[in-house]
This record gives structure tokens, sequence and C-alpha cells, in this order.
């Protein structure tokens, strides 16, 4: 899989793309993470990217010329899947989206900034928006390192325990079951004796009920999902 960036920021991604999984997935030939600085596509000599809003109004808003630049030039190298714009109007992030967009060969993600985009780059380039959640970042940068995270994490051979992606919270619609480790016994603070008797069967039996009632409590939203 492959994944072009396009941002005016191009520093405030690459201290997630250089460390732990999404570093390893890349030096193992799983994933290629690419940053495109949408100013080198400025024509300006200013390079600026963005420009006032036609009708008037605070706020800028990011001009169609470099984005369109860069994205055709990108698709003359190969073939996208899709071309994905960030943004908080877009349609929320779920565990789904993420499993779809981990079997695609190719993806574009543009970074919003400012008042956004002009509408004709979402009407004629953009195949597919998406938010991550329903509060305001300064930038579609962040939002664009956690879809990414989500992504390639779920290609095979990326975590070392493949089965330990189909084990996460979200993945059933359900949330994962309290874990613990060493040592046994801290203060009075006990692991529940179930998880140390060895009992394969009854292990996987207790955490499963975990898992159900966490959800009914936590998110009754997600527990409805999985009862159907
Ligand atoms: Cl994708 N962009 C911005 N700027 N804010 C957000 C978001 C995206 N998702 C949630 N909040």
């Amino acid at each position: 899989m492959r994944i072009d960036i396009i941002t005016i920021l191009p520093e405030l991604l690459e201290g997630p793309f250089s460390a732990s999984i999404l570093k390893r997935a890349q030096e193992k030939g799983l994933a290629e993470i690419h940053l495109h600085n949408l100013r080198d596509y400025s024509q300006h000599k200013q390079k600026s990217v963005d420009d006032y809003a036609f009708g008037g109004g605070a706020g800028m808003v990011m001009s169609i010329e470099p984005i369109d630049n860069c994205i055709s030039f990108l698709k003359s190298q190969r073939n996208y899947d899709e071309v994905i714009y960030l943004t908080p109007d877009g349609e929320t992030l779920n565990q789904g989206i993420s499993n779809q967009l981990s079997l695609k060969e190719n993806l574009i993600l543009l970074c919003g900034h400012y008042k956004g985009v002009d509408e004709r780059v979402r009407q004629h380039l953009i195949t597919k928006e998406i938010s991550i959640g329903d509060y305001v970042l300064s930038g579609g940068e962040l939002a664009a390192a956690v879809l990414t995270d989500s992504i390639i994490r779920l290609i095979p051979g990326v975590l070392n325990d493949e089965t330990s992606a189909l084990s996460d919270s979200f993945q059933d619609h359900l949330l994962a079951p309290p874990v613990y480790t060493r040592p046994a016994e801290y203060k009075s603070w006990d692991v529940p004796e179930i998880l140390r008797s060895g009992n394969l069967k009854a292990i996987e039996t207790w955490r499963h009920e975990q898992s159900l009632e966490r959800t009914k409590k936590r998110r009754p939203d997600l527990y409805e999902k999985y009862s159907k």
C-alpha cells in the first residue's frame, strides 16, 4: 500500500511516521508513506496556497491550482483508489472504513486548513471525505496521521502477532476485555483468579463476558449493533 499525503505542514507528519509500527511497516516494505508540500506546487512567487473568500467574510480558502497540480502529478505516476479530503464535515471515521481502506493499493490524503478548500476541489478532485470526530483540529494533518495509522496496522504482516488486530476493540463491534500482567500481587489490587487458572476455555469465556459487559455499560450504541 502507498499513501501520498498533501499538506502545507509536512514537518507535523514526519514524527508520527518515523517511529514504532508505522516506521517498521515502511522498513518491511509493506507500506510507503510520501509527504508532499503543497507549496512546492504553487505557481506564485511567494508560494502562496490560499486566497480571500469570494463574497467576503473572515478566513482564507485553500486555492484549487496547487491542489490540482499536485493531484494531477501524482495521478500521472500511478492509479489511485481514493482521493480523501480530511475535513470536520466528512464522514466520521470508524473501524469499518479503516478495514475497507486497508485493502486499497494507492491512496491520496489531502489535509485541509483555514476555512477549508475551494469547493471545486471537493466537487471534482475528491472521492471521499473523512472526519475523525466531532471536535475541531487546527488542520487535517493530525487526522491524516490517525487515519494512516488505523489503516496501516491492518495490513497483513505489519503487526507481529497477526491475530492482535483482530482482537482489537471495535473489530467485532465489542470493546476489548481487561488485561493484566505481572506482578500478580500488587498492594491489595488483585488479578482475577481465572486468568491464572490455566483453563484456556474458561478464560476465553470470561474474556467474552467481560467484553460484553464493558460494551453494554460504556458504549450502549455499539452493544446495540453487536446484539443485532
Ligand atoms: Cl479531518 N480536520 C479538522 N481540521 N478537524 C477535525 C477533523 C479533520 N476531524 C475532526 N476534527
